[in-house]
């Protein structure tokens, strides 16, 4: 498929399943901690500086950002996991969302699912990773940051990252980084390969 990335732009902000576009473009969900880099993802695969917001505030709600691209592909933007500052609540509430989104959503081809390449990944990244397997979501793992470690070293933390989740070999897993483009045609073939 011909897809222009150039054409892109957020299309809406969806607190539930009443708000989703109604069509049948398929969705490709981000997912990840705050601060593990999805908005520079995004930025850096539609080659743009600030389409999906860099650092966005902590702790304040947040919504699901649908972007389309091109009106053949959209991601979905999940906002960020990990937050201690968030209240019980508030976790539990996005928590819903989410859920509702990947559970129920049939446009959903995939989920990229981002970690650091420079950590273990957290509880957090490991409950994901098993929730997206026991639905049967197709995962695409991205491990982000990789102008931060020597090269040399990328092959110890991927295998670090893989046990740790137990990783399933019928995955993707993706080096990345948006400072130096690392990754990108790869992450671009991997989700092409889910539409
Ligand atoms: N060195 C480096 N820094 C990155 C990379 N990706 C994101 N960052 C930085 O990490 C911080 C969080 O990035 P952001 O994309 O806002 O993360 P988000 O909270 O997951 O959306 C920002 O300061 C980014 O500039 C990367 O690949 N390499
Ligand atoms: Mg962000």
């Amino acid at each position: 498929m011909e897809i222009n990335t150039h054409n892109a732009e957020i299309l809406l902000s969806a607190a539930n399943k009443s708000h989703y576009p109604q069509d049948d473009i398929p969705e490709i969900a981000l997912a990840g901690r705050s601060n593990v880099g999805k908005s520079s993802f995004i930025n850096t695969l539609l080659n743009r500086k600030n389409l999906a917001r860099t650092s966005g505030k902590p702790g304040k709600t947040q919504l699901l950002n649908f972007f389309n691209i091109d009106d053949k592909l959209r991601f979905v933007d999940v906002p960020g996991y990990g937050y201690a500052k968030v209240s019980k609540t508030e976790r539990a509430k996005w928590g819903k969302m989410i859920e509702e989104y990947l559970t129920t959503r049939d446009n959903l081809r995939a989920v990229v699912s981002l970690v650091d390449l420079r950590h273990d990944p957290s509880a957090d990244d490991v409950q994901m990773y098993e929730f997206l397997k026991y639905y049967e979501i197709p995962v695409i793992i991205v491990a982000t940051k990789a102008d931060k470690i020597p090269r040399g070293k990328w092959n110890k933390h991927e295998s670090a990252i893989k046990k740790k989740l137990d990783f399933d070999q019928t995955d993707d897993f993706i080096i990345f980084s948006s400072v130096d483009k690392t990754g990108l045609d790869q992450a671009w073939d991997a989700i092409l390969g889910k539409i």
